[in-house]
């Protein structure tokens, strides 16, 4: 990667300088644009561009650092969440360029994902919690999957913030392969990791809810019944599928617990998550008759205490009460209660200062940096110091679930005046953080211990800050959140865009923002814009593109969802059609450019399952199937093949047709779907 990153290096200085004399030569330039339409400087000139386009010398540097040429490839894949979409991204970095969209929570009509084919109907339906019926999500963190605490391009989990839910993404043929609702669990905000050999992918909840599930309990119960969950899902090493019944959770007071983040190398087998709201605030109810409120509303009641707590979990040791018997089963799930995590020395709290967001763990897992919304610092605690103060009984109490509180004095490395508003923090390997900082629109850039830094600088001290446009949530390092991550690059995710782009309506895009962390060196340098018009992500995580080895083309009929053989998967010649009573079964196949068979004729009321392969093995030779005022769409992969089940209950002359331009005579790829009325003389038999 380095060498990569000083090709640009060298080129840029070449460009620079060339823009410098040639413009110092030409002297009368025209500065572009103003007399009709704007010039894209087309004499070929480096200079006259450059001019023509009233570049910068500053701006030619930062477009050939995020300039990959036509064909080739980025340095990077960054996986971001979609916000309202209920999908994830994925982007190249550093071009910006958006690749795909990975359907998750959300029917995505491209892919076929909720609309009749069964992979997305199955994963869909399975992922509703009871009595539901589910069309979004609001995704927030993607958390790759890990071995030996490095990104290692096998599977991608993301978090619903609304339902609690947690989708697992296969990054073979990036779809998704699973919903999961989690019991226990109504809302998750930030509270989503993957283990650093991707044995579990634990998701907190965000909000409390009234134990056991379905029950159901007033705010006056708040703090009696109303609880949390740390929910431990258990990772197959063959597939990334989750597997429920080795799963476990463990109760927790119902704080709000928010951010979470994985202990590594030192810290393995530990897990840490802040909280908000140890006031126990539930809003203020309204009197009917003043039509005034009572009380506190949540966010004045929720931001009193100095200090909330940071929650410490020992997995490994939860992992083993597990094996020991030490759960009641709730919701479907093993759960070791509070009073037996207390108990047994699992569950920990240490103070933090008011209303907490982040809480991220350093690359070699000794310090754990936290950052309070309404406070100016990033605290910084010690690993080494919480064991030993675990091991000395060092407690200031306990709170009032008798969950021990270690003394803030006796944990803390240091607290660093950063600036304010700070949420999250990443890493580079010099022994940096980098906190975003939403009230400054800042990045703040710190050191950490001595025994990380590389640089000579001193330790725990602000050393840097660049401006950002406007008001960042999350930001993200290259393989920020593994034991190495890369110095090169820092994305901003801003949550306000402004005047950024032209204006486009009250709802303006989110903005991405491609930092230059210049190898850790600093100072950091504003290289892109990249406008995300589609939902608000609120976390990326970004792997290194040779990572991944997705396929090319699927093995001939392959079922998306099991990634295995599809039973009914034909190969040209094996086309029929088979009708059994009222069912209407068909195999057909998908080529440049038929649909083989290409009528199917049913009665009204009839049940119709198609079997639909493609069964092209030319790399992107997609075509879709779709069936007109039937609501059915689908994307065939090469290779692929695609079951649909629907009942035939409009009679009448359908249209179906392959969606994806696919061939010279893809508008001739169609056919028809002829449902005889139920009383027309003669029934189809
Ligand atoms: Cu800070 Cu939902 Cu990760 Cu947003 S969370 S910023
Ligand atoms: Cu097949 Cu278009």
């Amino acid at each position: 990667m380095k060498r990569q990153y000083l090709v640009p290096l060298v080129a840029l200085m070449v460009l620079v300088l060339g823009a410098m004399l040639a413009a110092s030569a030409c002297g009368d330039d025209d500065g572009g644009g103003d007399d009709g339409g704007s010039s894209t400087g087309a004499s070929g000139d480096l200079a006259d561009i450059a001019a023509a386009r009233g570049l910068t010398p500053e701006d030619q540097k930062h477009a050939l650092q995020q300039f990959v040429p036509p064909g080739q490839y980025d340095d990077y894949i960054m996986f971001a969440s979609g916000g309202h979409s209920g999908q994830v991204y994925v982007i190249g970095m550093p071009s910006m360029r958006i690749l795909k969209v990975i359907a998750a929570f959300t029917p995505e009509p491209w892919q076929g994902f909720g609309y009749g084919a069964d992979w997305g109907d199955t994963i869909l339906e399975e992922g509703n919690p009871e009595g539901t019926e589910l069309t979004w999500g609001d995704t927030h963190h993607p958390a790759l999957s890990e071995t030996g605490g490095d990104y290692d391009g096998r599977w991608l989990y993301v978090n619903d913030r609304a339902n609690g839910r947690m989708a697992m993404i296969d990054l073979r043929d990036m779809r998704t392969k699973q919903i999961i609702a989690v019991p226990n669990i109504q809302t998750s905000h930030g509270g989503l990791f993957v283990t650093p050999d991707s044995e579990y992918a634990m998701i907190t909840s965000k909000f409390p809810m009234p134990w056991p599930p379905g029950t159901y309990a007033g705010s006056d119960e708040y703090a009696e019944v109303y609880r949390g969950a740390s929910a431990w899902l258990k990772i197959d090493q063959t597939t990334g599928l989750v597997n429920m019944d080795e799963s476990f959770q463990i109760e927790l007071p119902p704080y709000t617990q928010d951010l979470a983040d994985a202990g590594k190398l030192v810290s393995d087998g530990w897990a840490f998550f802040g909280s908000f709201n140890t006031e126990l605030s539930t809003g203020a109810d309204f009197d009917e008759e003043t039509d005034l409120p009572i009380g506190e509303p949540m966010e004045a009641g929720a931001s009193k205490n100095n200090f909330d707590y940071l929650h410490l979990i020992n997995w490994k040791a939860a992992e083993q009460l597990i094996a020991d018997g030490k759960y009641e089963m709730i919701g479907g799930q093993r759960v070791i209660r509070m009073d037996t995590a207390v108990e047994e020395g699992i569950l920990y709290l240490i103070p933090e200062p008011k209303s907490p967001h982040g809480i991220d763990v350093s690359p070699t897992g000794r310090y754990l940096v936290v950052s309070g919304k309404l406070d100016p610092h990033v605290t910084v605690f010690d690993f080494e110091k919480i064991e030993t103060a675990i091991a000395a009984d060092d407690f200031e109490g306990t709170d009032d679930y008798g969950i021990p509180i270690l003394n803030f004095d006796s944990v803390v490395a240091a607290q660093v005046e950063v600036g304010a508003g700070p949420l999250h923090t990443q890493f580079d390997s010099k022994g940096h953080g980098y906190t975003s900082l939403f009230l400054e629109s800042a990045v703040a850039k710190f050191t950490l211990g001595e025994d990380v830094l590389t640089s000579g600088e001193p330790a725990f001290e602000l050393v840097d800050k660049i401006s950002i446009h406007y008001n960042i949530g999350h930001l993200a390092t290259a393989e920020g959140d593994t034991v190495s991550p890369d110095d090169n690059y820092l994305v901003a995710l801003n949550k306000w865009s402004i005047d950024r782009y032209a204006p486009i309506g009250p709802l303006h895009p989110q903005n991405f923002q491609l930092i230059d962390l210049v190898d850790g060196a600093g100072p950091m340098d504003l290289i892109a814009d990249m406008p995300f018009g589609i939902g608000e992500p609120h976390y990326v995580q970004i792997i290194k593109a040779d990572k991944l080895s997705p396929l090319e083309i699927y093995e001939p009929g392959t079922d998306s969802l099991t990634m295995s053989a599809d039973p009914d998967a034909i190969i040209a010649g094996e086309e029929r059609i088979e009708r059994n009573g009222n069912t209407v079964e068909v195999w057909m196949t998908a080529t440049r450019s038929h649909f083989v068979p290409d009528i199917l004729r049913v009665n009204e009321g009839d049940t119709v399952i198609l079997h639909v392969t493609n069964i092209e093995q030319t790399r992107d030779a997609t075509h879709g199937f779709a069936i007109s005022q039937y609501n059915i769409q689908a994307s065939l992969e090469p290779g692929e093949s695609v079951d649909f089940e629907f009942v035939a209950d409009k009679s009448g002359a359908y249209n179906f047709y392959c969606t994806e331009f696919c061939s010279a005579l893809h508008l001739e790829m169609a056919g028809w779907l002829l449902v005889q009325p139920s009383d027309a003389v003669a029934a189809i038999d």
